[in-house]
């Protein structure tokens, strides 16, 4: 190179930013320890990321359960997604509940449909919770593989408050636990019995990650959901149920697979807390709920 002359980018000595480099977060962890990136405000340029996929015409499915009084939280879920979920994109949304009619209407822009399934009403919320992963992989199986690209599922009690979008999109998404990314593996609460598929001996695992938000490919949740489901299955059978029910098998699966993109907290955070310094945006919240009320049992 002579002198004067710009380096290609890709050499550029150490220590100098690299021309057009997005800028970046020092005070939070960016990267995972095998170089996955950790998605926090700051970390992305949108614009770019948007052109990016729509050279690619994605459709992004989202399922969501509003079973029993859950059913209230799904009017805000749709509006607030509605403007904020992959805006400008195909976006196809499955909500599966016990009482069709009870499903709001709200008005879709173009390129974005909502499915209504009809599933029984289910007595334990534990069941609920464990009957998502099958559904999914149900719906992945029999409707989306000859057209939708990626595929969230989400939590119905919750409200979008800011952009999500491109920037969420790999091959196997997660989203940090809003309550256990400050602190130390000994104290997530992952499944501690070897008796069960979900279990993780002390000193595995790498985060505590939400079963309220998980995402990815098609064929990556495919594998997901179809081992978490068999896992749970296998457990059922022996009178087990993980201390956090599919979240637990989750968590299993993504110390094994590892993701391939973390989402920061700013993607699933919990009203009840109070903002934390490090949250320059929330995306997506857990409302207040009252869990005696609201549950079946
Ligand atoms: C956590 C997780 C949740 C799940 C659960 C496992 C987060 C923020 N939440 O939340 O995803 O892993 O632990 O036990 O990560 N539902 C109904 N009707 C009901 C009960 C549940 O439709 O009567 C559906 C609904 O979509 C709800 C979801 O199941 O959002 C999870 O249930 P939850 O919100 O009661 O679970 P929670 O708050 O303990």
């Amino acid at each position: 190179v002579e002198q004067g002359q710009m380096l290609p980018a890709d050499r550029q000595p150490p220590g100098l930013p690299m021309p057009g480099a997005a800028p970046g977060r020092s005070d939070v962890q960016t990267l995972t320890p095998w170089l996955a990136p950790v998605v926090w405000e700051g970390t992305f340029d949108p614009v770019v990321l948007d052109s990016i996929y729509q050279a690619k015409n994605i459709t992004i499915a989202a399922t969501v359960f509003a079973q029993g009084k859950y059913i209230r939280f799904l009017k805000k879920f749709l509006e607030t997604m509605e403007q904020h979920f992959f805006t400008g994109f195909n976006v196809h949304v499955f909500v599966y509940t016990d009482q069709p009619i009870e499903v709001p209407q709200v008005k879709m822009a173009s390129g974005r449909q909502l499915t209504v399934k009809t599933v029984p009403t289910v007595n334990r919320w534990q069941d609920i919770s464990a009957s998502r992963m099958v559904l999914v992989l149900a719906l992945i199986e029999d409707e989306l593989h000859d057209y939708a690209d990626f595929i969230f599922c989400l939590d119905v009690d919750s409200q979008f408050h800011g952009r999500w979008g491109t920037e969420s999109l790999g091959d196997l998404v997660s989203v940090l636990h809003p309550g256990y990314y400050k602190v130390d593996r000994s104290a997530f609460p992952y499944e501690r019995r070897p008796i069960s598929k979900a279990y993780m001996a002390p000193g595995d695992g790498d985060f505590y990650y939400c079963g309220g938000a998980f995402g990815g490919l098609l064929q990556e949740v495919h594998r997901l959901t179809k081992t978490c489901s068999t896992n749970f299955g296998d457990d059922a059978k022996k009178g087990i149920e993980a201390a956090w029910q599919e979240e637990s098998h989750i968590n299993r699966y993504l110390w094994i697979n590892k993701p391939s993109k973390v989402l920061s907290p700013e993607y699933l955070w919990q009203d009840f807390k109070p903002r934390e310094p490090e949250l320059h945006i929330i995306r997506f919240s857990g409302v207040v709920k009252n869990y005696a009320e609201i549950r079946p049992n």
